[in-house]
């Protein structure tokens, strides 16, 4: 045995030589061991040649195939999506049209339990493809928590089934200021951005729910107004140009745009204000038709602290002149606050708004 032992080390490293970049496990190590064991058997006579040979073959196939097996398991996890193929267009399991109602009592903890994500986390990836899009869904909030849990025990399903690796962002404004909702779709743009690498961005209102899943919460060539057929104004579209409660833009519409104007506090004009950005800038809007796209809006009363604001209006003459000064590239606020929930994640922050308009 002591004899050999030289030689042993030898052997032991020629193995691991050979067989480490092959199986890069401590198996090749192992095996060197215990090749250099048989060689020392076989040095004492108590082994032939062929034999030592024939026992090597075989631990070598049997380490071979145990080290595969391991690599298998670890390379196809079940949630990864980026080795998936691409989702398919459109998505298979949708309903079409369906029933909203908002009358029934439920809580939000009802809510969650009744959604089961496919993933453990806020995000929602499809678990069977690659979704086409990655759409960040955000929503400008202020003491709509009774709208919260309809919209959310609605639009999860309706999102699973749309197959989108997606992410819901309720910005949330803080303090008693006037209320300011392009301001706070801003702030939810950039957020959700260092967040995720997301390549499309849905602005919703709160209150409105699609009743029809066929109204795809993606992006499209042209940026596109999703909500255009609400129940309040009998499924029609209140004008041509209404660009309001619901839109989508990608990543680079919306930065060609220089995103929602920050300085309409109160009620009204910023839809008007961002339709126009997207005029100016030689796109158009795309829509679906009135059947697909059917909304049911929760009613309300005017909300405190967004009153209509007069001056808005007049506004709407400046837009093309003060585009590309005030928007994304002068946003400025504070983050108080970041909740990760499975449902959202909620996002509070001082926008610095005033008292009064
Ligand atoms: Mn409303």
């Amino acid at each position: 045995m002591c004899r050999c032992l030289g030689k042993c080390y030898l052997l032991l490293v020629f193995y691991g030589a050979v067989t480490f970049p092959i199986s890069k496990t401590n198996f090749s190590l192992a095996g060197g061991w215990a090749l250099c064991a048989l060689f020392a058997e076989m040095a004492n006579g108590s082994i032939s040649l062929s034999s030592m040979i024939q026992e090597s073959v075989g631990l070598i196939w049997k380490w071979t195939n145990a080290t595969n097996a391991r690599q298998e398991k670890t390379r196809m996890p079940p949630n990864t999506s980026k080795s998936l193929g691409p989702c398919p267009d459109p998505p298979p399991g949708l309903k079409g049209p369906f029933n909203v109602d908002f009358d029934y009592k439920r809580t939000l903890d009802e809510v969650r339990k009744n959604i089961e994500r496919t993933v453990s986390r806020h995000r929602g990836v499809s678990t069977y493809c690659t979704s086409l899009d990655s759409v960040a869904i955000i929503i400008a909030f202020r003491n709509r928590h009774e709208h919260l849990k309809h919209w959310l025990y609605y639009l999860h399903p309706i999102l699973e089934r749309q197959q989108l690796d997606y992410g819901v962002y309720i910005i949330n404004q803080d303090g008693e200021g006037v209320f300011n909702r392009a301001k706070l779709m801003n702030v939810g743009f950039v957020e959700a951005l260092k967040e995720y690498d997301y390549d499309c961005f849905v602005f919703s209102d709160i209150d409105l729910v699609p009743m029809d899943d066929r109204n795809l919460y993606r992006c499209f060539q042209n940026p596109r107004h999703l909500s255009v057929a609400i129940d309040k104004f009998n499924f029609q579209l209140p004008y041509g140009a209404n660009f309001g409660g619901v839109i989508s833009l990608s990543k680079s519409q919306f930065l060609k745009i220089n995103g929602f104007s920050n300085t309409f506090w109160g009620w009204g004009g910023e839809d008007d204000d961002i339709y126009q950005r997207v005029i100016f800038h030689g796109m158009s809007i795309s829509r679906p038709d009135l059947v697909k796209g059917k909304y049911k809006m929760i009613k309300h009363v005017r909300d405190l602290h967004n009153e209509q604001n007069p001056v808005n209006a007049g506004k709407l003459r400046h837009t093309k002149s003060t585009m590309n000064k005030d928007g994304i590239n002068s946003l400025k606020y504070t983050v108080k606050e970041i909740v990760k929930d499975i449902l959202y994640t909620w996002i509070t922050v001082d926008i610095q708004a005033p008292l009064t308009t």
